[in-house]
């Protein structure tokens, strides 16, 4: 049986403020359309893909965050999505802000497969960002302050004829993050991203975002073996320029599809994903070259 899926970064243009889940959900179940009538099996929606990037805002008033929050998924807004891929056979990644019945917020992602089943989840384990206001930001990033850490570590599962894994945004400039996806042996993994171009505390690097966007998903990808789609939400989203270049990566670490805007747009590839052993079985196999027994202050408090 061929292990080869082809697979689709749908890279989104900016969500306004005000724009409700009903039109995203229009808006993904587009680029849900193009993506599958170009081939793909797989469609890789970015993070907080329901909604504008809403930590960007301190919000004093709970009710005003909770409005950006998902309570169940599907819900009546999202479940058009849901329908159109199990109609199509089509899987498809998706990234939202949760609110579990408790009342604990996590930023999360989930597959789903090509008969509309969840068979994924993961929650953003490295927050970027803040706590408190900070009004001398011309925005915010509270990440910190409006969701937990995620508590299920980084999981993978047989899908699509591989094994697939999640990361999202700022994850993925984490070599730790990749390594134990890699250690599970992932041959695809999914990466939704807002990434401003300004970073306020580092301006200096403002010029560097791109390179380093790609640097880590190609680095992650080939030290690991695996496939990388990475999807942004981009453009200038509420006067926050956003980063695009959204890009499906070899395990190699080669660019092999990339979007070319700042607005909705589909990247397609196949992804063969028995070319995860050129890398795994070879110059990173882990079993033969791997040394842990070096690498214990990786996993101690520094
Ligand atoms: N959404 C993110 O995690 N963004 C961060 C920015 C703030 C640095 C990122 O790593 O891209």
């Amino acid at each position: 049986m061929s292990r080869s899926v082809i697979v689709a970064a749908a890279q989104l243009g900016p969500i306004a403020r005000n724009e409700s889940r009903e039109r995203v959900v229009r808006r993904l179940v587009a680029l849900l359309r193009e993506a599958h009538g170009r081939g793909a099996r797989l469609v890789v929606f970015p993070e907080l893909a329901l909604t504008t990037f809403f930590p960007r805002w301190w919000f004093a008033d709970p009710a005003e965050l909770d409005a950006f929050f998902e309570t169940e998924m599907p819900s009546p807004a999202t479940r058009p999505l849901f329908e159109v891929a199990a109609e199509l056979g089509c899987a498809f990644h998706l990234g939202y802000a949760e609110r579990t019945p408790e009342g604990r917020r996590f930023n999360t992602a989930i597959l789903v497969d090509p008969s509309g089943r969840i068979v994924l989840k993961y929650r953003k384990v490295h927050l970027p960002g803040h706590r408190e206001h900070e009004p001398r930001r011309p925005f915010q990033h509270l990440e910190k302050r409006y969701f937990e850490p995620g508590d299920l570590g980084f999981p993978t599962v047989e899908a699509m004829g591989g094994r697939m894994g999640i990361l999202i945004c700022n994850d993925r400039r984490w070599p730790e993050a990749w390594r134990v996806l890699g250690l599970a042996g992932v041959e695809l993994a999914m990466v939704g991203y807002n990434t401003p171009q300004h970073y306020p505390p580092v301006p200096q690097q403002d010029h560097l975002q791109h390179f380093h966007n790609h640097l880590v998903l190609q680095a992650g990808a080939y030290q690991n073996g695996t496939w990388v789609v990475a999807t942004a939400k981009c453009g200038v989203e509420e006067g926050c320029l956003l980063i695009g270049q959204s890009c499906i990566v070899a395990p190699t670490g080669e660019i092999v599809a990339m979007c070319g805007t700042l607005d909705d747009e589909v990247a397609v590839a196949r992804a063969d994903l028995d070319r995860c052993r050129e890398i795994k079985e070879h110059i990173f196999n882990f079993a033969l070259h791997r040394r842990p027994e070096c690498y214990g202050p990786i996993c101690t408090k520094g």
